[in-house]
Parts: structure tokens; sequence; C-alpha cells
């Protein structure tokens, strides 16, 4: 066994996560204080799941980084969406029947946290431990909404971690409602299937994937290690770029749209992710987002609360918004 996976159904979900977190934990040799760590972040988690989206899934996997053994918590629920990340995670909601830390507990105790929220989609949280010192690495924020008048969002993205660093991909389908999110699915399978791969090279694999549907716009970016540059390519109108210190670095796509006949991946230019910048990226139902970055708390705040100002600051009510901040 390798890690396992939690159905979180009813109350005994917490503690069979807690169980899993603490076994998971033991198998990759950790401390008895970071399987506890583990094991708070897992039940939270799951209470979390329990209390806000009825439920969902909690998965524990062995990591290693430069030698060191972790341990990563992915919770996964279908619910309405972690509507307010920056007051959930300072501990600022707290939910009744947990160990009484909520979403504060997990972000105390993990080294690195990710936070993908889509208004009435669900949310997806991913939390690492290690057993001693590693090297940060960026995490990923996402945060999306729907037009008001829609029930699913034409925007979708995604994330993955390989050996070749972190693959982004956003992507805003045409239009608006089901079909609109039909053929941003598609892109996102595109990535989800073959995140070694370059984005250029990914992007003409969505050129032939996206065929049939209304089309989208697709910004894909690899994040290397540090000091490497950034790897990207884009059709459309994606908003890209990172923000160093109030300084604004564009990746701008190429005219275009992914599924039609003509596509013409834009090339990187030599777009680098310092310590402390952001890279951003965002669909256009969200307004100039790089005017949306201020230059004093940007610096300080985590990503998921910069996405979701971003998205509450400068979000169109008339289209689906999307905005991912890497950090
Ligand atoms: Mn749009």
């Amino acid at each position: 066994m390798s890690g396992g996976v939690v159905d979180v159904r009813d109350d005994a979900g917490a503690s069979a996560a807690r169980l899993l977190a603490r076994a998971t934990a033991a198998e990759a040799g950790m401390a008895a204080a970071q399987a506890e760590a583990l094991a708070i972040i897992a039940s939270e988690l799951a209470t979390n799941q329990r209390r806000y989206a009825g439920g969902g899934l909690v998965w524990a996997r062995i990591l290693r980084r430069n030698g060191v053994a972790g341990v990563e918590i992915e919770a996964v629920d279908h619910g309405p969406g972690l509507g307010d990340p920056t007051s959930a995670f300072a501990g600022e909601a707290r939910s009744p029947g947990s160990l009484g830390i909520g979403l504060a507990g997990v972000r105390r105790f993990a080294l690195e946290l990710d936070v993908d929220a889509r208004k009435g989609e669900g949310t997806r949280i991913l939390a690492r431990v290690f057993a001693g010192p590693v090297p940060r690495r960026p995490t990923v924020a996402i945060l999306g909404r729907a037009l008001a008048t829609e029930r699913v969002s034409g925007d979708s993205a995604g994330f993955w971690r390989t050996d070749e660093g972190l693959l982004l991909t956003l992507v805003d389908g045409l239009g608006h409602g089901p079909l609109a999110r039909e053929a941003a699915d598609r892109a996102i399978s595109v990535a989800a299937s073959a995140p070694d791969d370059k984005p250029v090279v990914l992007l003409w694999a969505c050129a032939a994937a996206l065929r049939g549907t209304r089309g989208a716009v697709v910004a894909m970016a690899r994040l290397g290690g540090e000091g490497a540059e950034i790897d990207y390519a884009s059709v459309g109108n994606i908003q890209m770029g990172v923000w160093n210190r109030g300084t604004v670095q564009r990746a701008a796509g190429n005219p275009g749209i992914v599924g039609s006949a003509s596509q013409r991946p834009s090339r990187p230019a030599g777009l680098q992710l310092a310590s402390g910048a952001l890279f951003v990226m965002a669909t256009d139902g969200i307004q100039d987002v790089f005017s949306g970055l201020e230059l004093a708390d940007a610096r300080t705040l985590p990503p998921w609360a910069i996405a979701q100002r971003i998205l509450a600051k400068r979000g169109k009510s008339h289209d689906d918004a999307m905005v991912v901040v890497v950090k």
C-alpha cells in the first residue's frame, strides 16, 4: 500500500481520514509530530467536507523531495465551493464538531497548500508535510465562478506537478454554459493526460481535441525550478504574466481560437518567477487582472487571498470569471 483514499460521507469520515493520514505517515517513516500534523490536516479537511459539502474524498499519498519523505493530503468535494478562503484559512470561521481549529489548522501544519475553489462546483485542497527541511515550492490558488445565470462555468483550470515542474492550464470556452464548459474540459483532459509535455505541444494537441466543439482560448505554462525560464504557450486572450514588486511582465497569447481552423501558439519570452513574485493567469471575465494587484499586500498575502480579492474586485458580472495565482 502507498497511501489511500477515504470516502467521507458521515461523521466516521473524519476519523477514517485521521487513521489514513497516520498510517501513510508511518509508511513514509515520518516522526510522530509530523504524523500528528497530517492527522489533524486530514481530519479537518474531512470535517469541512462533511459540514459544507455533504462529503467528499480525502487522499493521502507519499512524496519524496530532494531525498526527504513527505505526505500529501488531497481533499476534493463537489459542494458549493469555498467562498471565502481568506477568512476560512485565517481561522475566522469555526466549524462545530471539528477539533476546533478548522482550515486555520490545516494552514498552520502544512508546509504548502494548494486551493482550488469554484462557486457551485466544489473545492480541492492539497496540503503537504515533509519529514525534514525541503525547499518550499510555489503553491497554486484557483478561484472561479460562472456568470450569475449559468449553473456551470465555461472557464476551467488545472495544475499538475511532475519532475518537469508545475504545469498550469487556464481555459475559457467560447460563450457560456455547458457547451462552453465541454470545450474547456477537453483542453483540461489534454493537459491531464500528458502533464510532462511542453506547453506548445499540449496546445497543438488541444487543437485536435477541441475540433467539433465551440472552441476555447487556452493558456498553458510550466514553472520549472528556481531560476528556470517559464515555458508557456497561449492562444487567445487569457491574461498571463509575472508580477514582481509592482512590475508586470506580460505573456501575451497570439490571436485565435483553439479548435478552429488556425491557431499559432505564442512563444515564451524570458519570464522567470523570482522569490516573492506572483505568476497570474485570468480569463477575460476578470477586468485587467494586473491592475487589481496592490503593491503592499500582494507580497504578504497567501495566493488564495490574492485570488479572492481579484475575483471580488475585478470580476465582471456578465461573464464567467476565473483567476489562477501562483506564489
Ligand atoms: Mn470569458
